[in-house]
Parts: C-alpha cells; sequence; structure tokens
C-alpha cells in the first residue's frame, strides 16, 4: 500500500478544477444566484465560495486542519436557502462522496455548536429523519455532523473519528482576535499562519520521513526547518487551540549522513539540548535526553507522545508531514 494516496487526491482534485467549474457556471444560470469571483479551488455555490475538498478521507479534526489551511473554514450552515443551494449543488456534480460541516456536541452531549459556539441549526429541514428516527439522537459516539450521501446529503450526526471529505466555505468566519501582540503574516494557500510563521499541519497524510517531503512539495513546500525556540512554543500552541495535539509530526532534520550529527534539510546545525529536547525514560527513573536512538533513530520528530519536543524516532515510523513555505520558487 502506498502511503501517499492522500498527495495523489489532492493532485486529481487540481486537475479536476477545469472541468468542476465549466460545470458550475451552468448551474449558475439555472440557480440566477449572484456572480462571486471565487480563489481557485473554490466555486461559486449560492452567494458563497465552496471548496468540496476529496481529499483524505480525513475525520472531523483533519478537515477544519485543512480548510483552515485555505485561508477558509468548514462550512457552517445556518439557513435554509443556502442547505438548499449546497445540496443541489451536489447534485448537479454527481458527488458521491460525504462531507463534513462545522458542528459537534463533544463538550455537552446534545448541545450541538459550531466552532464559534454558536447553536447549530436543528431539526427539520436540516437534520435526517425517518418515521422512526430524528437526528440527532442523543448518541454519545456521535458528535459530529456529516452530509452522506446514502442519507440524501441531509445532516446526520456521525463518529467524529469517520471518515468524509471536507467542504470549506471561503472567506474564513471571523473570529475573535485573542491575542493581539502576535504578528499576523498572510500565508499562501493550504498553509496556517503560527506565531508568524507560514505552517502546513498536514494531518490528513502519515508517511515515512523519506515520503514526508513530498506532500510538502504538492502544496510548494518543504519540510519545516526550525530556525528559533519561540517557532516551538508556538506550534505547541496552535496545537493546543486548535485540538490536534494528538498528531505527530515529521520535520526537516536528521542524523542520516554522520550519526550523531543533527542537520537540517539546508544543512545548518540543529540546536542539542534544552529547550529544544525532550526526555524519555529508559527503565524506571532512568530519564535521558533525547536523542537516544543512536543508529537506529534518525529522523527528527515532533510527536504527540513526546509533547511535541524534538526527538529521534526511526524513519519507518509513519507521522504527519509539517510543511514551510518552500525557500526555493519553484
Ligand atoms: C451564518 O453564519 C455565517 C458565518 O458562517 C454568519 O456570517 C451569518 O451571519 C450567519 N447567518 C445567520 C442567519 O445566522
Ligand atoms: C436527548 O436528551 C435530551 C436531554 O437529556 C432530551 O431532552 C431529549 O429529548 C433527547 N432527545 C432524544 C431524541 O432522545
Ligand atoms: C548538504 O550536505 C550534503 C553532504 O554534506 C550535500 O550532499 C547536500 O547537497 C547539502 N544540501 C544542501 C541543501 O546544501
Ligand atoms: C523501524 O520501524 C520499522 C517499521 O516499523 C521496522 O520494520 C524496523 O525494524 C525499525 N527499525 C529499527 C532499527 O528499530
Ligand atoms: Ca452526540
Ligand atoms: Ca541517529
Ligand atoms: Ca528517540
Amino acid at each position: 500500500m502506498w502511503h501517499s494516496r492522500g498527495f495523489i487526491l489532492l493532485l486529481c482534485a487540481v486537475q479536476l478544477l477545469l472541468p468542476c467549474s465549466a460545470a458550475t457556471s451552468d448551474w449558475e444560470l439555472q440557480m440566477d444566484s449572484p456572480k462571486l469571483t471565487c480563489p481557485a479551488f473554490f466555486q461559486n455555490v449560492g452567494d458563497q465560495c465552496l471548496f468540496f475538498s476529496f481529499m483524505g478521507p480525513t475525520n472531523y479534526k483533519s478537515a477544519k486542519q485543512f480548510c483552515d489551511g485555505l485561508q477558509a473554514s468548514l462550512i457552517v450552515i445556518n439557513s435554509t436557502t443556502q442547505f438548499e443551494n449546497i445540496i443541489h449543488f451536489i447534485y448537479s456534480q454527481g458527488y458521491e462522496s460525504s462531507f463534513w460541516v462545522d458542528g459537534s456536541d463533544l463538550k455537552n452531549e446534545g448541545d450541538w455548536r459550531d466552532s464559534h459556539n454558536k447553536a447549530v441549526v436543528m431539526n427539520t429541514p436540516f437534520w435526517l429523519a425517518s418515521e422512526s428516527h430524528y437526528k440527532p439522537n442523543n448518541d454519545t459516539e456521535a458528535n459530529c455532523i456529516a452530509l452522506e450521501s446514502t442519507y440524501g446529503f441531509f445532516m446526520n450526526d456521525v463518529d467524529c473519528e469517520s471518515d468524509h471529505s471536507a467542504l470549506c466555505e471561503y472567506p474564513a468566519t471571523v473570529e475573535e482576535s485573542v491575542d493581539e501582540e502576535k504578528a499576523t503574516v498572510e500565508c499562501p494557500v493550504f498553509f496556517v499562519d503560527v506565531g508568524g510563521t507560514c505552517l502546513a499541519f498536514v494531518i490528513w497524510e502519515e508517511v515515512v520521513w523519506e515520503e514526508a517531503n513530498i506532500p510538502c512539495i504538492g502544496i510548494e513546500g518543504e519540510l519545516a526547518i526550525l530556525d528559533n525556540i519561540q517557532q516551538l512554543r508556538d506550534i505547541y500552541e496552535y496545537l493546543h487551540d486548535h485540538e490536534i495535539y494528538e498528531h505527530s509530526f515529521w520535520i526537516g532534520g536528521s542524523d542520516t549522513v554522520t550519526e550523531g550529527e543533527w542537520v537540517w534539510n539546508d544543512n545548518s546545525t540543529v540546536t542539542m539540548g534544552s529547550p529544544w529536547w525532550g526526555f524519555s525514560e529508559h527503565g524506571t527513573g532512568n530519564w535521558i535526553q533525547e536523542p537516544d536512538g543512536n543508529d537506529e533513530e534518525n529522523c527528527l520528530a515532533l510527536t504527540s507522545e513526546g509533547h511535541h519536543y524534538l526527538r529521534d524516532k526511526n524513519c519507518s515510523e509513519l507521522l504527519s508531514p509539517l510543511c514551510m513555505v518552500s525557500r526555493y520558487n519553484l
């Protein structure tokens, strides 16, 4: 099995862009909806610019992260015409996937909230209903919302870890700024601003280290190189703020050329010791600072178990790439 399946799907999505947008304009004529100029990848549906990803498939959090990387948001459905326009668009394209939309009852069973903590629209005509079921039905295993082709693209409560495509809306829904001191930068498509650095947490892929640069190149990036400790802090905070801290990442450093000599992919030196490198326990009470893997661990990672400190890991492990914007113009 090839680990870069998601990446290939991404390329397909890019290639599909032309035929897709051609089909869109036919539908717009029928809908007589206002014309919007949408950014690349996005299609005009009703009065919105939407991106139907077909990446993945991914779980709920990955889908959110994917949309954030497009300077977009997982779509908030809150009006009947908007909902109808989306479903009609899906019909017109013949999509057979299912899509995540923003909203969950993870915090409080039965209390459906979107990412801005606003109440999600409930009941008819949004949620799936049969004669014996009216969704959502207080299922503690089903805490996120998907539109599934098998259920007529109605809103349905499903397992947040199940796999669906992302449905993103542009522009991103506005969030109250929490941290005004930090400089913000405009990041290219697929990247998010992490303390002033544009990074992409590619949590919809898990690959060996040697292949981790491939998805980065696919989004005009390269495996991340960290050159100051604040970046490590900013990454940590981002992962927690966005509730994706359970993911582990490959970054662009290794000691494959000379065992014990840690270099970034641009051959600059990786700073050793604290506060960069984490500790591991070798037997009770025997704490050893990483790197600790000698010849068996030659690749640099920020792992969830390791609380996202630097660690040497077996290069054959499957982790998600953490990409930065490429410094080489392609
Ligand atoms: C629907 O949500 C969008 C954000 O996605 C917001 O701008 C808009 O005001 C909301 N509309 C209603 C009717 O709540
Ligand atoms: C779900 O639980 C809430 C509160 O416990 C209750 O008011 C509601 O009727 C329940 N809904 C269904 C469909 O069982
Ligand atoms: C890094 O050094 C290696 C060998 O020392 C060399 O083959 C490689 O081209 C260098 N890479 C860069 C980006 O300079
Ligand atoms: C590294 O991980 C791979 C895959 O899990 C495994 O086959 C290999 O034996 C490991 N190598 C070492 C040196 O532990
Ligand atoms: Ca639930
Ligand atoms: Ca090593
Ligand atoms: Ca290690």
